[in-house]
C-alpha cells in the first residue's frame, strides 16, 4: 500500500494545533513501515519549518529499559527538536503552559550541546564526545498526539517521538569533566522522588546513543549541526505534568532543571 507521507504530517500537524489527540496511524493502514514512519516525520518537520520555526536540534527516545518498558515499544526512536519547543529557563527552573499541549508528560533527559557538526556514518562515541561542547541536565515534556499517549514503533516516529517542550539546565560541564555512565539523576514530582538512574540506564552510554542518532541521519543525507541541542532519551519513566505539578531532575554533576506545569 502506497502511503501518503503529507496527508499524515497534517493530520498530526493538525492534532499540534487543535490540541486534541487522534487515532494512531497504523489503526487506520494496513501496514506503516519504518521507512513510511521516518518520511511522514520529515514531511510534518517540513511542515513546521515552512510556517517559520527553526531547528534547535534533534533527539533520540526509548533509549532505556524504563521507557521501553512503559511505552511496550522495545527500540530507539530519532526525532527533531523545533526552537518553538524549547522553554525558557530562570536558574534552571521552567512553566510550561498545560493549555497549549493535549496529555503532557515529563522525563529527565541528559543533553549534549554542540561545538561542532556531527556527520554519519561510522561516528564512534569519541568522534561524539569531540564533537560536544556541554554536556547539561534537562527535562523533556512529551505529548503524544495519539489516544490514549498509546502507539507502536512506527506511530511514534510519525509523531516525531512525541516531542513537545524541554527545558534545559545552565549547569553544563564539558564531555570529557563528566563520567557519563555513572552520572546520576534523580527524578521527583512536587518534591517526592519518582525515579532514580544513572547515564548507563541509555544503551550503556549517553555518548553511545549521540553517535547512534549521528549514524542514523547519515544514512538520510542529514547531520547533526554545531550549536544544536541534542536530547539521549529519558534514563527513567515519565510522568504526567498537570497545571500546578513541579517536575524536577536533580543530576550528580549537571545541577537542577524544574518543569512547573501552568
Ligand atoms: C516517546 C518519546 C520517548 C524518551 O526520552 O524516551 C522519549 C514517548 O514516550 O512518548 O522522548
Ligand atoms: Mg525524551
Amino acid at each position: 500500500m502506497t502511503i501518503d507521507h503529507a496527508h499524515w504530517a497534517e493530520y498530526l500537524a493538525t492534532a499540534v494545533d487543535e490540541r486534541q489527540d487522534v487515532q494512531a496511524i497504523t489503526k487506520q493502514v494496513d501496514e506503516l513501515s519504518i521507512d513510511d514512519a521516518y518520511a511522514i516525520q520529515a514531511a510534518l518537520l517540513e511542515l513546521q519549518l515552512g510556517r517559520g520555526d527553526t531547528l534547535a536540534g534533534a533527539k533520540l527516545g526509548l533509549t532505556s529499559a524504563a521507557k521501553q518498558e512503559q511505552m511496550g515499544v522495545a527500540e530507539p526512536v530519532y526525532g527533531w527538536v523545533l526552537a518553538s519547543s524549547v522553554l525558557g529557563t530562570d536558574g534552571g527552573a521552567a512553566e510550561a503552559p498545560i493549555g497549549d499541549l493535549i496529555h503532557p508528560r515529563a522525563e529527565p533527559e541528559i543533553v549534549f550541546r554542540l561545538a561542532q557538526d556531527l556527520a554519519g556514518p561510522g561516528v564512534t562515541r569519541e568522534d561524539a564526545l569531540d564533537a560536544t561542547e556541554a554536556v547539561l541536565g534537562g527535562i523533556e515534556v512529551i505529548d503524544s498526539r495519539y489516544e490514549a499517549f498509546s502507539f507502536t514503533l512506527p506511530d511514534v516516529i510519525a509523531d516525531n517521538t512525541s516531542a513537545a517542550r524541554v527545558a534545559i539546565g545552565s549547569d553544563g560541564v564539558g564531555p570529557r569533566d563528566v563520567d557519563l555512565q555513572t552520572l546520576g539523576c534523580l527524578f521527583e514530582v512536587d518534591g517526592a522522588i519518582t525515579g532514580t538512574a544513572t547515564g548507563a540506564a541509555l544503551l550503556d552510554d549517553p555518548a553511545t546513543c549521540l553517535a547512534m542518532l549521528a549514524n542514523h541521519l547519515g544514512k538520510h543525507g542529514q547531520k547533526l549541526e554545531a550549536g544544536w541541542i541534542v536530547m539521549a532519551g529519558a534514563p527513567t519513566d515519565a510522568k504526567p505534568l498537570a497545571v500546578g505539578t513541579t517536575v524536577g531532575a536533580r543530576y550528580s554533576s549537571l545541577g537542577s532543571v524544574t518543569v512547573k506545569g501552568v
